[in-house]
């Protein structure tokens, strides 16, 4: 097993250079996008596509063989040899392979991938004795070498998990083969299977067969339906009241101190709006010390609220001013009691904005039970933060289709206030799909 890995800018880039090194038998066995660049914002980073091929040495030495007698190959060598041409890819498939996109790529239930999976089996066992070795033989190779090969083992399962997944829940699908790399993209970008799966049939079901070929367009149909599915609120500007109340919930360490600091220097600066902080955190004195920092740094008046009255009482005091940003303290949401004293002071409608705060590296599974637990309040609209700590997207396009509650803001980074942006659309399409960068 020859393995590979290019970091390109595309997938047309990346087949051509495997196509080259490998040749036509190699196959794709996985992709991610990773940043390159500035590190200290990995947001702002290029996004690269790091993609890993693989070529099975026995097979090289065969001639080519006819796409009829290839049949047995798993999808992903169908997408290496007849890869969608964009506007300025080169072609990669030579002269005797399918033309690209001619066919839909067949599933195929017949025991070549798990034929393929052998020889993975064995090198997966070989380097865990390797390791087992090694460990044993002398403590100073546990650094550099051990992790080195760990992560080989790491790779190796990944592949066998890959291609054990292709043979298995991807053959029914039967997609053509633009949209097959698209449904890849969002898989590999953290959409839950049924939702891309979903999303691919309904494309296929409206995209004319002659547009099916053409990459680009396909990943544009693509781009439009996501936009459909998520939606945003233009920050704080769906606000209509006259007075704009802004409140922050949300599981500890999430960001929402942070991110009132930074709502609140925007809608000052930017906006050149009259604007005050509440904050209703009555154990976490240290919470409370930020927000004053933050509040004498913006220069915004703060105030300290213990109760509902208090904070009656405080939005009062603010009755002029255009923007109150309200910061609460962290709280599990698995704490009942604390939940109830979130919906005694949030539970009203119409005059308070209530915006829940999430991680975009919070695991799917915890973002559910999070928004379940926090839904007895009524929540106008979500901020997604930490995304230059997140390597995977779909999640926040998960939440959209299951909750259907629009995105407001999302943060980048630690710095106030500069790492905020208002959520829009296109941008949320663009971390899934890197339509920018390709
Ligand atoms: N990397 C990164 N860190 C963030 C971001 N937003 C907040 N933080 C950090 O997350 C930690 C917790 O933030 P804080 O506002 O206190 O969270 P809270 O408990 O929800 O109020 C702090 O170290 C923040 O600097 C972000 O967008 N990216
Ligand atoms: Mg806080």
């Amino acid at each position: 097993m020859n393995l590979k890995r290019y970091r390109v800018n595309n997938i047309q880039e990346a087949l051509q250079l495997i196509k080259k090194d490998l040749g036509p038998e190699a196959v794709i066995v996985s992709t991610r996008q990773v940043k390159e660049g500035n590190k200290a914002f990995g947001l702002f980073a290029k996004t690269m596509l790091e993609v890993t091929a693989a070529r099975d040495d026995k097979s090289q030495s065969k001639p080519n063989i006819q796409a009829s007698s290839q049949a047995t190959a798993s999808g992903y060598r169908a997408t290496v040899n007849g890869m969608p041409r964009s506007e300025g890819a080169t072609a990669v498939a030579s002269p005797e392979m399918p033309t690209p996109n001619s066919k839909p790529i067949q599933s195929n239930p017949a025991s070549d991938p798990y034929k393929a999976l052998q020889p993975l089996r064995q090198e997966i066992q070989d380097l865990r004795e390797l390791i087992q070795n090694l460990g044993d033989r002398t403590a100073s190779y546990e650094g550099q070498t051990v992790a080195q090969l760990k992560q080989e083992l790491g790779e190796m399962r990944y592949m066998l998990h890959s291609l054990a997944s292709r043979a298995g829940q991807m053959d029914d699908l039967n997609l053509p083969e633009n949209l097959m790399v698209l449904y890849q993209q969002l898989r590999f970008s953290g959409m839950e299977e049924k939702f891309a799966r979903r999303l691919m049939l309904e494309a296929r079901k409206n995209i004319a067969e002659d547009d099916l070929q053409n990459f680009s367009y396909v990943k544009i149909f693509i781009a439009r339906m996501l936009m459909k599915i998520v939606k945003t609120t233009r920050g704080v500007e769906s606000i209509t009241a006259p007075q704009k109340i802004f409140t922050l919930i949300g599981p500890t360490g999430v960001g929402k101190t942070t991110t009132a600091a930074k709502i609140a220097s925007e809608q000052l600066l930017r906006y050149k709006r009259r604007v005050a902080m509440i904050t209703i955190d009555t154990f976490r004195i240290a919470a409370v010390e930020q927000l004053r920092t933050y509040a004498k740094i913006i220069n915004v008046p703060l105030s300290i609220v213990a109760d509902k009255a208090d904070l009656d009482r405080a939005i009062a005091t603010y009755s002029d001013y255009d923007v109150i940003i309200i910061d609460t303290g962290g709280c599990s949401q698995r704490d009942e009691s604390q939940m109830f004293e979130l919906r005694e002071l949030f539970d009203e409608r119409g005059r308070l904005n209530n915006v829940l705060v999430l991680s975009s590296t919070t695991k799917d599974s915890d973002l559910n039970e999070i928004t379940r637990r926090f839904g007895v309040i009524p929540i106008d609209s979500v901020i997604f933060t930490k995304l230059d700590e997140s390597s995977s997207y779909g999640s926040m396009f998960n939440h959209s289709i299951r909750f259907k509650k629009p995105i407001s803001f999302l943060t980048t980074g630690q710095k106030v206030p500069e790492d905020i942006e208002v959520a829009t659309k296109e941008r949320l399409v663009d971390l899934m799909l890197n339509i920018s960068g390709s």
